[in-house]
C-alpha cells in the first residue's frame, strides 16, 4: 500500500458528547510516536481539553489542534467538542478538514445524536469514516449499532472491517480488504494472525456486502461481481479512495480509544484513503495556480502569546518575517495541544497559528480573496441568553473589550445591549456555553461576572379613550411659567407604534409650542403606568391656552407630562407581552415531545411538516411568549438527546391579562421602588 499524497492533511475528530475523541487524539498521538505516555481526560493530563474551562467540565469546550507524523506524512488532528453548544468550533475545524473521523459509542438508541454532523458533513462534502469506539463495553451487537446509524446517514455505510469474537468480546479483526486477520494485544500492537475458520463464512459474507456498495458506484466492478470475477485488491482500494473523496461512502471502523485497539488500522486507512489537500482545497474554491492562500479557522486570544490564528496552508509558502493580508506576524507556530513550537515557514497542507494577525478574523481568507472560494458557514444563531455585568463596577469597560474578544473568537456567542430593559445580554447556544464564556472571563481576563435570567421586553398598551386637561402655572418672581392643554388619549391597533397629532385652531396654543407638547408625552411613554414603555397610542392635542410672557417650552413640556399622568390611569392600561414565532426542529419519533413543550409554555401551536432536506424530522410551528422561551433549549434538549433545536423571531405583543400580567406588574414595581 503506498500513500496517496505526501502533503500534510487535516482529519477531524467529531462526533456526540462524550463519544471519546479526545481519549481517541490521546491514542493516535501515542501511536504516532507524537506522546510517549497517555494521559486521560478525567484526571486532566490529555493533550486535548488543555484550557481550564474544558479540564474543570470534563469536556472539550472547543477545538484542540495537534501535528503529528505517521510513517512520514505530517498530520494535523483537529479534536472538536461534541456538546452541542460548542458546535460553531467544530463546523469551522471541519472547513478546513481533508476528512472527518466520525467517533461514536457502540449504543443504537444514541445514533440519532448524529444527524446534525452528518448533515453540515454532506452538505460542504466533506470525506469522513465512523469509528465506532469503546467496543470492549459495548452491550450491543455491531450489527444493530451499524443499522442504526445507517438509519441516520444519507450515505451507505460501509464495514471495512470484522470483529473477532473470543466468546462475547471481540479479540481481534480482520481487514475486508486484505483479508487479513489481526488480534488485539494488551498495551501492544495488534498481532497478525491467520483468519480464523469460524470466521471465515462471516467474513466472506461481510466482504461480499462491502464489494457490492462499491459496486453500485462502479460499473467495472459490478460486471466483475455479476460475472464471478475476485477483483484485484488494488481496484478494491482505489474504489474506497475515489469513492471516500467524492463523499459517496462512509467506511467503518471500529476500536477502543483507551485500549489503543484498532488505532493503527484506523491511521493506516486514513493514510491511504483520504484525499489530498490539493483536492479538498479544489472543493473550497482555491485555484490549483497563484500566491500563498489558506484560511483561518480558529481564534484565540491567549493569556501570554497575544492573539493567535490558527489557519490551514492551501497555496504556496509563508514564512516568517512575510506579511500576510497587509500584517507581519508575531511568530509562526505548529501546536500539539497547548504546547507550541515555533517555526520559520509553512507550506500547502499544513495548520500553523500565526501570532498577532490583528485585523483578521476566523473565515478570513489569507491571501488574495478568489472568486469561488466558498463561503464561511453562518455563525449559529442564538438561544439562550444571560444578562450580565461585572461584579465591581470598575470592571465595567474591561468587560466590554474582553465581550469584544470572546465573541470574535466564537462568533455564535454574540452580546447585546438591550434599549428597553437597559441590560447587557450575551447570547448563546446554551447554558454551559454561556458558563464557559463567563468562565472564561474570570480565567483569562480576571472579571468576575455575574449573570441572570434576562429581562423580558413588556410593553403596555391602553383600551379607552379618555379626554384630559394638563396645566401648568407658577408664579415664582420675574418670569413665570404658564402652559395649558387639552389631549385625547386614544388606544391603536397593535403594531402601530405612537402616534401625535394636533386639532389646534386660531393659535390657542402657539406652533411654536406644539412639538413641545408631543416631547412631553413621548418622555412620559417611556414608562406608562404599569411601569412599561407605553405603545400602540395616539395623542392628540385638542386645545389650550398660552400666556405670551410667561409661556414657554418647558412650561408646555410640562402640562403634557400632567395631563398625560393624570389621563393615563383612567385609560384602562394593560400589559403587552411579546410573543415569538419559533421553529422547532427534531427527529420524528419526538414531535410530540416538542409539542407537549410548547402547551406546556402557553404557546400556540400553528402545525408541523416534515424538515426540508432532513430525513426523518419534523419542524413544529408555533407562537410562544418570549417569556416562556429562556430555558426553552435546555428542556427541548433533554427531551430530545440533545438534537432538537429551534429557530425564533419577534412576531407581535399580546395583551396578557390575569394572574401572571398582575405578578409581571408587581415585580415591575417592586424592582422600579428599588431603583
Ligand atoms: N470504555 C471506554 N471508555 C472510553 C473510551 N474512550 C473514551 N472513553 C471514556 O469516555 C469518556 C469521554 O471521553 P472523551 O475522550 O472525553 O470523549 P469526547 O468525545 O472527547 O467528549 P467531548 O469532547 O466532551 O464531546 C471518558 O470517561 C473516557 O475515559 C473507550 O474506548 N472505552
Ligand atoms: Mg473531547
Amino acid at each position: 500500500m503506498t500513500s496517496r499524497s505526501t502533503l500534510p492533511r487535516v482529519a477531524a475528530l467529531v462526533g456526540p458528547y462524550g463519544s471519546g475523541k479526545t481519549t481517541l487524539l490521546e491514542s493516535l498521538l501515542l501511536t504516532t510516536g507524537t506522546i510517549h505516555r497517555k494521559g486521560g481526560v478525567a484526571d486532566g493530563s490529555s493533550v486535548g481539553d488543555a484550557s481550564p474551562e474544558a479540564r474543570h467540565r470534563g469536556m472539550s469546550t472547543e477545538v484542540t489542534v495537534a501535528a503529528a507524523s505517521y510513517l512520514d506524512d505530517q498530520w494535523t488532528f483537529l479534536d472538536c467538542p461534541g456538546s452541542i453548544e460548542f458546535q460553531q468550533d467544530t463546523y469551522n475545524a471541519l472547513m478546513v478538514a481533508d476528512t472527518a473521523v466520525v467517533v461514536v459509542e457502540p449504543e443504537p438508541a444514541r445514533a440519532v445524536m448524529l444527524a446534525p454532523i452528518l448533515k453540515f458533513l454532506d452538505q460542504h462534502a466533506i470525506p469522513h469514516v465512523l469509528f465506532i469506539n469503546k467496543v470492549e463495553s459495548a452491550q450491543a451487537r455491531l450489527r444493530e449499532t451499524l443499522e442504526a446509524l445507517q438509519a441516520v446517514s444519507d450515505r451507505p455505510l460501509l464495514l471495512r472491517e470484522l470483529p473477532i469474537r473470543n466468546g462475547e468480546a471481540i479479540s481481534g479483526f480482520v481487514d475486508l480488504v486484505s483479508e487479513r486477520a489481526w488480534q488485539y494485544r494488551e498495551g501492544k500492537r495488534s498481532e497478525l494472525i491467520k483468519l480464523p475458520e469460524a470466521t471465515l463464512s462471516e467474513e466472506q459474507t461481510a466482504r461480499q456486502e462491502m464489494l457490492e456498495h462499491l459496486a453500485d458506484l462502479d460499473d467495472h466492478l459490478l460486471e466483475e461481481l455479476l460475472s464471478d470475477v475476485a477483483p484485484p485488491t488494488t481496484e478494491v482500494y482505489d474504489n474506497l479512495s475515489r469513492d471516500l473523496e467524492r463523499d459517496l461512502i462512509v467506511p467503518v471502523f471500529f476500536g477502543s480509544a483507551t485500549l489503543d485497539h484498532g488505532i493503527n488500522r484506523l491511521l493506516k486507512c486514513l493514510r491511504h484513503d483520504v484525499p489530498s489537500p490539493l483536492v479538498s482545497a479544489a472543493r473550497h474554491g482555491f485555484a490549483e495556480e497563484g500566491g500563498p492562500a489558506g484560511r483561518v479557522f480558529k481564534t484565540v486570544h491567549a493569556a501570554h502569546t497575544g492573539k493567535l490564528s490558527y489557519a490551514r496552508i492551501w497555496r504556496g509558502e509563508v514564512g516568517e518575517g512575510g506579511t500576510i493580508n497587509g500584517i507581519r506576524p508575531s511568530g509562526l507556530f505548529t501546536a500539539v495541544g497547548a504546547s507550541l513550537q515555533k517555526v520559520s515557514k509553512a507550506g500547502p497542507g499544513e495548520v500553523v497559528a500565526f501570532g498577532r494577525l490583528d485585523t483578521v478574523n476566523t473565515g478570513d481568507v489569507l491571501g488574495t480573496v478568489e472568486t469561488g472560494i466558498i463561503p464561511w458557514p453562518t455563525p449559529l444563531p442564538p438561544l439562550f441568553s444571560l444578562s450580565v455585568h461585572a461584579e465591581k463596577k470598575q470592571d465595567e469597560v474591561k468587560l466590554t473589550g474582553a465581550l469584544a474578544k470572546l465573541t470574535e473568537e466564537d462568533p455564535s456567542l454574540s452580546v447585546e445591549q438591550s434599549q428597553d430593559v437597559g441590560e447587557l445580554v450575551l447570547w448563546g447556544q446554551g447554558e454551559i456555553h454561556l458558563q464557559v464564556a463567563l468562565e472564561k472571563l474570570r480565567n483569562r481576563f480576571n472579571l468576575a461576572v455575574a449573570g441572570h435570567r434576562p429581562q423580558v421586553p413588556y410593553k403596555e398598551t391602553i383600551r379607552k379613550t379618555v379626554s384630559e386637561h394638563g396645566r401648568h402655572k407658577r408664579q415664582s418672581g420675574g418670569h413665570g411659567q404658564f402652559g395649558d392643554i387639552y389631549v385625547d388619549i386614544a388606544p391603536q391597533p397593535r403594531g402601530s407604534g405612537f402616534q401625535f397629532a394636533d386639532t389646534i385652531v386660531g393659535g390657542v396654543v402657539p406652533k411654536q409650542y406644539i412639538p413641545s407638547v408631543a416631547e412631553g408625552v413621548e418622555d412620559y411613554l417611556k414608562r406608562g403606568p404599569l411601569g412599561f414603555p407605553v405603545v400602540d397610542i395616539k395623542v392628540t392635542l385638542t386645545s389650550g391656552s398660552y400666556h405670551t410672557v410667561d409661556s414657554s417650552d418647558m412650561a408646555f413640556k410640562t402640562a403634557a407630562r400632567i395631563a398625560m399622568t393624570e389621563g393615563m390611569p383612567k385609560c384602562d392600561p394593560v400589559l403587552l407581552e411579546p410573543i415569538l414565532a419559533v421553529e422547532i426542529a427534531v427527529p420524528a419519533e419526538f414531535t410530540s415531545k416538542a409539542q407537549r413543550i410548547i402547551s406546556g409554555r402557553r404557546g400556540q401551536i400553528l402545525g408541523y411538516e416534515a424538515k426540508d432536506g432532513w430525513k426523518g424530522w419534523d419542524v413544529v410551528s408555533a407562537f410562544l411568549p418570549q417569556a416562556e422561551m429562556s430555558d426553552l433549549i435546555v428542556e427541548l434538549r433533554s427531551l430530545t438527546m440533545g438534537v432538537g433545536t429551534f429557530s425564533w423571531r419577534f412576531d407581535h405583543l399580546q395583551e396578557m391579562t390575569g394572574r401572571g400580567a398582575d405578578k409581571v406588574v408587581e415585580e415591575r414595581r417592586a424592582a422600579l421602588a428599588a431603583q
